[in-house]
């Protein structure tokens, strides 16, 4: 283990009164308890949690699994969303509390040469390769979807940007060598479902996606280990791609000589296969295909619909914007209902799936109120709508953002 101690140490959380079963109780005394959400079908408020390992303050949706949200606030701090607030999802329950890195393996089977079980230390000698990038969850703002679809009610902060460092899957996938019967690339991780009847949670890629060399196997999260919660020793890292396929805690990555028709590429997140995943609530006979890349996206970060602002003066704005599948082209912002739009200044690039922090400032009225607006428009030329989507799964919403500031 020697070789490992230097690039990551071996991982033995105790989950004492933090445990997954003990959280709800053991709230900090003096902590904020509850945020509002500003969803349109509720709940009103949310807890705000500590009890989770790793985690810092966090919006709890759900204990177990555990359904984690960043509090908003969060992403005015920078573009890379600290991993202590870093959003959490798990489909299934269980959730190993301890990975031992000594005895840890990653298979890579199937259509492949020469099966592989490598451990950390075989992965840490590949060459290292570093991203940054979003992974948003496919319902991600799902809560604000209306009519009100089924499923997690996330607001905003079901998605968060960092700098991964890993290794590429391509390089992986080629230690094994791939045969030409390939198809597909499937990846399983250590959790399991809590009834045997139920699907193990598993995603694929194509071949020819999987084989890119930027979709990789990351051991490195802004600058640590991933928290246990983000998928700890190892997870997918599929930039541009919504995070179903961001599969955390890999064990198992099977080469198949066929479309892979599990569960969860053939019966969940699946999108209608129409322009922007848009269909009318109670359409059906539409056909479908699974979630793939993403839309851009912006936001504010320092002002809510419950800012106020002093009249006459200068309104500071400022935020997050992200391409998407690809780069942030230009951000603007529009204080008369999208009528016209005014180009905001762009941060630093730190690479084409990274948050972009945007500036702008607007004026306040004598009285009133000042509507903002703020559209990223990537580099494809893709732009936010200013109409909703609506799908029945809540997926892929990138709306243009609103904020209603009051004038005091
Ligand atoms: N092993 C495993 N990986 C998984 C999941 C899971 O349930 N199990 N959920 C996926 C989904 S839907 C999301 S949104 C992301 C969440 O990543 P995070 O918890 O690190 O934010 O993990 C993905 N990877
Ligand atoms: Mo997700």
């Amino acid at each position: 283990m020697t070789k490992i101690a230097g690039a990551l140490d071996r991982r033995r959380l105790l989950f004492g009164a933090a445990s997954f079963g003990a959280i709800s109780a053991t709230m900090p005394a003096g902590a904020e308890t509850s945020i509002k959400l500003g969803l349109n079908g509720g709940p009103e408020t949310r807890a705000l949690t500590t009890g989770f390992p790793q985690k810092g303050s966090m919006i709890l949706q759900r204990t177990r699994p555990p359904l984690l949200e960043t509090p908003f606030e969060v992403f005015d701090r920078g573009v890379f969303t600290p991993n202590d607030q870093f959003f959490v999802r798990w489909h299934w329950s269980v959730i190993p509390e301890d990975v031992d890195l000594a005895s840890f393996r990653m298979a890579i089977r199937g259509q492949v040469n020469q099966a592989q079980s490598l451990s950390m230390a075989d992965i840490l000698a590949l060459p290292r390769t570093e991203l940054a990038a979003v992974n948003q969850c496919s319902g991600n703002s799902r809560g604000l979807f209306q009519p009100r679809v089924a499923g997690g009610q996330w607001g905003n902060g079901a998605m968060g940007n960092a700098k991964w460092v890993g290794v590429k899957l391509r390089d992986v996938l080629d230690r094994a060598g791939v045969k030409a019967s390939a198809v597909a690339v499937r990846f399983n991780g250590l959790d399991q479902p809590a009834v045997e009847t139920a699907p193990d949670f598993m995603k694929s890629l194509a071949i020819d996606h999987a084989r890119d060399g930027e979709v990789m196997l990351a051991y490195q999260m802004n600058g640590e280990q991933l928290p246990l919660l983000n998928g700890f020793p190892i997870r997918l890292v599929v930039p541009g791609w919504y995070s179903t396929y961001w599969i955390k805690m890999v064990s198992d990555i099977e080469v198949l000589d066929a479309p892979d028709n599990n569960y969860w590429m053939t019966r969940a997140y699946l999108i209608p296969a129409t322009p922007h995943a848009d269909v009318k609530p109670g359409q059906t006979g539409f056909p479908t295909e699974p979630i793939n890349r993403m839309v851009p996206r912006s936001f504010f970060t320092n002002v809510t619909s419950t800012t106020q602002v002093k009249a006459g003066a200068p309104v500071p704005l400022r935020g997050l914007a992200f391409g998407g599948d690809c780069g942030v082209a230009a951000v603007d912002m529009s204080t008369d209902g999208g009528k016209t739009w005014q180009p905001a200044a762009l941060g630093p690039d730190e690479g084409a799936y990274s948050f972009r922090q945007w500036t702008a400032q607007s004026n306040a009225p004598a009285s009133g109120a000042l509507d903002v607006m703020v559209r990223c428009t990537n580099t494809k030329q893709i732009a936010q709508p200013m109409q909703a989507n609506w799908n029945g799964g809540g997926f892929m919403r990138n709306l243009i953002e609103t904020v209603h500031l009051s004038v005091a």
